[in-house]
């Protein structure tokens, strides 16, 4: 409801009325809103008023617009930091939502050119390629494709791998990861993706590599991932350089 004795403005008040909506549930992602027209009647307020209101919330991303159709409530995106060497499975966790691995490929090949360089690998080495679906509560988030150096964890095997790689990895190998480098960016879902994440085939995703070192600076994993665009944004904090 609104207070027109309240010192904050009313275009802030139906702003927070509207999030209020959406926090509690009475408004889900994909929901169309009511009119702008039906809005300032129920408030008793004016339409340019609600405009204000939907205008600030569209630009927040927290609403959207469809041309000739109406305003939605945007899909619920996970907000990932780019702080901290983090695994899926931990980051999940931190959510309240149950981590879930499937695993549709696990291999011991030779090396490609481009992991021997990596990996400063021996021709006769070989290296694990794991393809897994990272779910979160059941639902697909991620498709995940790793390459690790077999001389790193001789163990490994597929029932391993439908739990937390970082965690075998440090608790039972005694493995120490230090950091990776990282790098984001747009693309389009191929057949691939579409088919395991749940997505049309083109729709935006995040397509993100993770070379992944141990604290002696030796290289442990190449990660290939694919993250849908609906479900994932990724947030930094900033300091001014001076
Ligand atoms: C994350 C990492 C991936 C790592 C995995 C381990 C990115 C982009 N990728 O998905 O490199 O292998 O976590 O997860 O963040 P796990 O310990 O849950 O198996």
């Amino acid at each position: 409801m609104v207070n027109k004795q309240s010192p904050l403005p009313l275009y802030y008040q139906i702003e927070e009325h509207i999030k209020g909506l959406i926090d509690s549930g009475g408004l889900k992602p994909g929901d169309v809103l009511p009119s702008e027209r039906e809005f300032a009647e129920s408030f008793n307020i004016s339409r340019m008023t609600v405009r204000q209101a939907i205008t600030n919330l569209v630009n927040k991303n927290i609403l959207y617009r469809k041309k000739g159709s109406g305003t939605y409530v945007s899909p619920h995106k996970f907000e990932q930091s780019l702080h901290g060497l983090t695994s899926f499975s931990e980051d999940m966790r931190k959510r309240g939502l149950e981590p879930g691995n499937k695993l549709i490929h696990f291999e011991l090949s030779s090396p490609t050119e481009e992991l021997i360089d990596h990996f400063s690998l021996q021709e006769e080495d070989l290296v694990y390629k794991i393809k897994r679906i990272r779910l979160a509560n059941g639902e697909p988030m991620a498709l995940e494709t790793s390459y690790i150096p077999v001389k790193l964890i001789p163990g490994l095997s597929q029932e391993i791998l439908t739990r937390s790689l970082y965690q075998y990895v440090e608790e039972h190998v005694g493995i120490k990861l230090g950091h990776a480098a990282q790098s984001i960016e747009a693309s389009a879902a191929t057949e691939d993706d579409a088919r395991h994440l749940q997505l049309e085939l083109g729709e935006p995703v995040l397509f993100i590599q993770r070379d992944t070192f141990l604290d002696d600076g030796a290289p442990f994993e190449l990660v290939k991932s694919t993250y849908r665009g609906d479900k994932y944004k990724y947030k930094m904090n900033i300091d001014r350089l001076r």
